[in-house]
């Protein structure tokens, strides 16, 4: 038997908490070997382990899988995560792009400087708030089923759901004129794997703070 994939990144969420999450829904155990200086990505790399010289990076089924999205398709697609035919694929594509688009917002704001995060901020809460969010209520009340796609757990509801927990750490009332969502979010909360990811002690990680980012930074440096 395949031993538990390994995730090589910084103690963070950064790009690999999606990746993270999304093996917490597949009931996937994982391990977890941490960037702590510049010394270990220099190692990585010296090691020819990292394709494009970055992280995320997980060893999984005997390869070195580098670029968070291809990581995130094979374990989709490997835990029946990714719809089961080509329409479907098509459609959780599309929502995922729109989830990857704000969340890219999220992810580079700890690197914004202090005067801009403000902006970002009001930027991240205006595009939840009037282009992403009322899109996925609508696909939710256009089918009413529980799922995004297919009636059934698939990787877009495991994304879109970290969207919202991400989105409201910035705006705790966001979700109240989205009453679908808001059911998306506990239903998928529910689902056992995502429910023990959601506990405090699992490998889920906190909002970065300044000091810790710095020491991220270090290690980019
Ligand atoms: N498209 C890549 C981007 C990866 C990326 O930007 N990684 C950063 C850390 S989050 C990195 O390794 N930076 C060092 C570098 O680019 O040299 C992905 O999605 O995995």
């Amino acid at each position: 038997m395949a031993g538990k994939p390994k995730l090589h990144y910084f103690d963070g969420r950064g790009r690999m908490e999606s990746i993270r999450w999304l093996l917490a829904a597949a009931r996937v155990e994982f391990e977890e070997k941490f960037l702590e200086t510049s010394k270990d990505l220099e190692k990585l790399r010296n090691d020819r382990s990292l394709m494009f010289q970055q992280v995320p990076m997980v060893e999984i089924d005997g390869m070195k899988l580098a670029q968070s999205r291809a990581i995130l398709s094979y374990i989709a697609a490997k835990y029946n995560l990714y719809g089961k035919d080509i329409k479907k694929r098509a459609l959780i594509d599309m929502y995922i792009e729109g989830v990857a688009d704000l969340n890219e917002m999220i992810i580079l704001l700890p690197l914004s400087p202090p005067n801009e995060k403000g902006t970002k901020i009001t930027q991240i809460k205006e595009s939840a708030a009037n282009r992403y969010f009322p899109a996925f209520e609508r696909v939710l009340q256009s089918h009413g089923q529980d799922y995004l796609v297919g009636n059934t757990l698939s990787r877009a509801d495991v994304h879109l759901v970290e969207l919202l927990y991400s989105v409201e750490e910035l705006d705790p009332g966001i979700l109240a004129n989205f009453p679908l969502l808001k059911a998306l979010k506990t239903r998928i909360s529910n689902v056992p794997t995502v429910k023990k990811f959601l506990q405090p002690g699992s490998q889920r990680k906190p909002p970065g703070d300044e000091t810790r980012f710095e020491k991220v930074i270090k290690i980019f440096q």
